[in-house]
């Protein structure tokens, strides 16, 4: 007879904003079955998405990896044989040891991101690296831009609680972000305060599925964000609807704000944006008329070299009307700002070393294939271990990110649940736990929740967490730090207890802990976490450092991005997936089945200058490359627009690169930060 079915609390643990409180079916010692959304956080409340849904499709996958291999053919060939822990670990640390003689210990680069969001278990490879002096680590490939222009106006990572749209808000903006795709909790809230009478704006290049749903829908291209909500403010001020006793107490410079805006009319933002002067007019209006408005800004639509000064121009919208006054109005980006974590336990950052190298996580291409300005005119990278990324598959200019990993003087270990497209590069591959088999504890962006998780399920086979891979790793190199004579769990409890906040158990027994702030705080009536405590129109872009001199001192339109022009035509929106996030889920079949091929949405007018219908193949392409896929028209974009959706493993493109080939590494404006979403490329009929 079967045992009765354990119903555990999880989370999960997935580059994600939603951050969504989970009930899993526990079958046995090593099986789960269904993942359920749980109402214990009122947030998610219950919702998840379906990928996650289907998660035992993922944790017992055939292919997940069960034993340490090494390489036995040439570099990328995916030949391995199984190798014991103990000689994959000592390979490990004799070859950064070797490195570090060899070139210094700025030649060993720990390289690792969000595959799991835990803390533990994701930053845990930074004590490591403070402790030997590896190169350090500068995070550019998602919140550098978006967390750069928020902080420009506002001051801190934190907003108005998406929570009181429910019941508050006439009007939701969804700016340059697909929940639909991408977090699906932020509809949950958007549709009920829909189905109230609230208004719904989505201002997107394409017809997303979040567009689908809008009352207004703003295809505007691609990073030119900034012009258009100069736009709504000039109309802001001119048409009356600023709230000036509301700018006079809270905000920095009004009258400049006010002045300078005079010259950025509807007619100036429809040539930039591409919209007409008409839906500029009514969503202005429109906003204006609204008191109680609140706009999520996402993440995609700071994807472009200007995209910190686009976040910014958006912010300033709630600072002209006085919305942040209101139940219901303000805006949200992000609220990892809340938590008062102390995190050295799992960073060591007492460790730092300032005059070690940063190298840019998203500049990987040019740095493993020997850019002097990239490796800071110092030494090689030549030994890796890489933790929660697949950099073959994610990362821009991935030409050059494979001809540096396929390096025969680079060293390269990957510690994966997959034999990803990055682990097939390696000569070492260590198979990891998911968060089933491991303890960890998550902040949430989305929401204000702190929360606990437990293991649920013994490890697979041979694998293991992160924390003990880097303890062990520690150990080889001579490394000592009581941390790594700590369970996870301990270091949960510790990082807690110093942090003010409930224990691990605590908070596991609750189901999190809520760090949501009063109304006076959460839209700071109280003032903005600014120096001035005042909103910034004009922010200090100088204390960004980096091109801090060319950012308009003013909301504008910063013209730096990769225009389209007579060689490159088209402008590529290489957006996510509903059923990949990021490379992750390219495994399962549920998602492969529902995603189907890589596909580039194309206007139906410039499908019929291309002379290709639905299913054709085109070859897309710029200077660093070429890709082909599979055509679909779709209305609801702008002509000159092409979008291809998801992060699909390159071995779905014929010749065998993926979308990141096209993509650039340069840095966006001020101080990095990756720019998926503003590439120029031509589009050809492939017969
Ligand atoms: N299913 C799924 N979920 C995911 C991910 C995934 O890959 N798939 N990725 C996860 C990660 S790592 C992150 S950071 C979050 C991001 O999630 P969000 O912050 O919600 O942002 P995105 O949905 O990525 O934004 C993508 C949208 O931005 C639009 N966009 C691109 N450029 C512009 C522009 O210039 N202006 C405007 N207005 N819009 C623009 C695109 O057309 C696309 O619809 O999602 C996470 N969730
Ligand atoms: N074209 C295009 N490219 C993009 C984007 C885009 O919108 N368009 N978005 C960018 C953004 S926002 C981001 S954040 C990056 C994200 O890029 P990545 O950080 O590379 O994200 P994933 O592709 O999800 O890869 C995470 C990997 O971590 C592994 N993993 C998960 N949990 C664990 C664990 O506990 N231990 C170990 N050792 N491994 C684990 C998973 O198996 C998976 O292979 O991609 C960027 N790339
Ligand atoms: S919506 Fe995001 S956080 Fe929620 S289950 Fe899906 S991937 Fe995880
Ligand atoms: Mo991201």
């Amino acid at each position: 007879m079967n045992a009765p079915l354990r119903i555990a609390p999880s989370v999960c643990p997935h580059d994600c904003t939603s951050t969504c409180a989970l009930e899993i079916e526990v079958r046995d010692a090593k099986h789960i079955g269904r993942v359920r959304g749980s109402t214990r956080n009122t947030y998610t409340n219950g919702v998840i998405c379906e990928k996650v849904a289907r998660y035992a499709e993922r944790v017992h996958h055939p292919d997940r990896l069960q034993h340490p291999l090494k390489r036995s053919g040439p570099k990328g060939s995916g030949q391995f044989t199984r190798i014991s822990w103990d000689e994959a670990l000592d390979t490990v640390a004799e070859q950064f040891q070797r490195a570090t003689a060899k070139h210094g210990s700025e030649a060993v680069w720990p390289y690792f991101y969000a595959g799991t969001m835990g803390l533990v278990q994701r930053d845990g490879i930074n004590r490591l690296r403070h402790q030997m002096k590896y190169s350090r680590w500068y995070s550019t490939i998602c919140v550098a831009l978006s967390d750069t222009g928020w902080a420009a106006g506002v001051g801190g990572k934190r907003g108005v609680d998406l929570r009181e749209i429910d019941e508050h808000s006439d009007l939701v903006v969804i700016w340059g972000g697909n929940p639909v795709n991408t977090q699906v909790n932020v509809m949950t809230h958007a549709m009920a305060a829909r189905k109230r009478g609230a208004k719904l704006v989505v201002v997107d290049p394409y017809r997303t599925g979040t567009a689908a749903q809008a009352d207004m829908h703003l295809a505007v291209r691609p990073g030119t964000d900034g012009a258009l909500a100069c736009a709504v403010m000039h109309v802001l001020f001119a048409e009356g609807y600023a709230d000036w006793p509301y700018l006079r107490k809270y905000t920095d410079a009004p009258d400049e704000l006010a002045a300078h805006l005079a010259s950025r009319t509807p007619q100036w933002a429809a040539g930039i944006t591409g919209l007409t002067v008409e839906e500029i007019l009514a969503f202005a209006r429109l906003y204006g008329a609204t008191k109680k408005s609140f706009i999520r800004c996402h993440h995609g639509f700071s994807r472009s070299r200007n995209g910190a000064a686009n976040m910014h121009a958006v912010t300033c919208l709630p600072a002209v009307t006085g919305a942040w006054q209101y139940p219901g109005g303000g805006a949200v980006y992000g609220q990892t700002g809340m938590y008062p974590l102390q995190r050295e336990l799992i960073e060591g950052s007492e460790l730092i070393d300032p005059s070690i190298r940063a190298l840019d996580q998203s500049r990987l291409g040019p740095i493993l294939t020997g850019d002097p300005e990239a490796l800071h005119h110092g030494p090689p990278v030549t030994a890796m271990i890489v933790q929660n990324t697949n950099p073959a598959m994610v990362c821009p200019e991935l030409q050059l990110v494979h001809k540096g990993l396929a390096r025969e003087d680079l060293f390269l270990c990957v510690h994966e649940q997959f034999m990803t497209e990055t682990a097939a590069f390696a000569d070492l591959v260590l198979p990891a736990t998911t968060f089933l088999e491991h303890d960890d504890m998550y902040t949430a962006s989305g929401h204000t929740y702190f929360q606990v998780a437990r293991a649920l399920i013994e490890p697979l086979a041979e694998c293991r967490e992160n924390h003990w891979v880097i303890a062990q790793l520690a150990r080889r190199l001579g490394a000592r730090h009581r941390a790594y004579d700590m369970s996870a769990w301990e270091i949960m409890d510790e990082v807690l207890r110093v942090s003010g906040m409930w224990d691990a158990q605590k908070n596991l027994d609750a189901g999190g802990q809520d760090f949501a702030l009063p109304f006076e705080q959460a839209h700071f009536l109280d003032g903005f976490p600014t120096p001035e405590g005042r909103f910034r129109f004009k922010p200090d872009w100088k204390s960004c450092g980096g091109r801090w001199q060319e950012m308009p001192v003013l909301p504008d339109h910063m013209d730096v991005i990769d225009k389209a022009c007579e060689a490159r035509p088209y402008r590529l929106v290489a957006a996510p997936a509903r059923t990949f996030l990021n490379s992750t889920f390219t495994e399962t079949p549920g998602s492969l089945a529902r995603e189907k091929r890589p596909t580039a949405l194309l206007h139906p007018e410039d499908c019929a200058a291309l002379g290709v219908a639905e299913g054709d193949r085109v070859q897309i392409g710029n200077e660093r490359g070429a890709v082909l896929v599979h055509v679909r028209p779709q209305g609801g974009q702008q002509r000159g627009v092409v979008v291809v959706e998801g992060i699909w493993p390159n071995r779905h493109f014929e010749n065998g690169m993926g979308i990141n080939a096209l993509t650039s590494a340069e840095p966006g404006w001020p101080n990095g930060g990756a720019v998926f979403h503003d590439t120029a490329v031509w589009v050809k009929r492939c017969d």
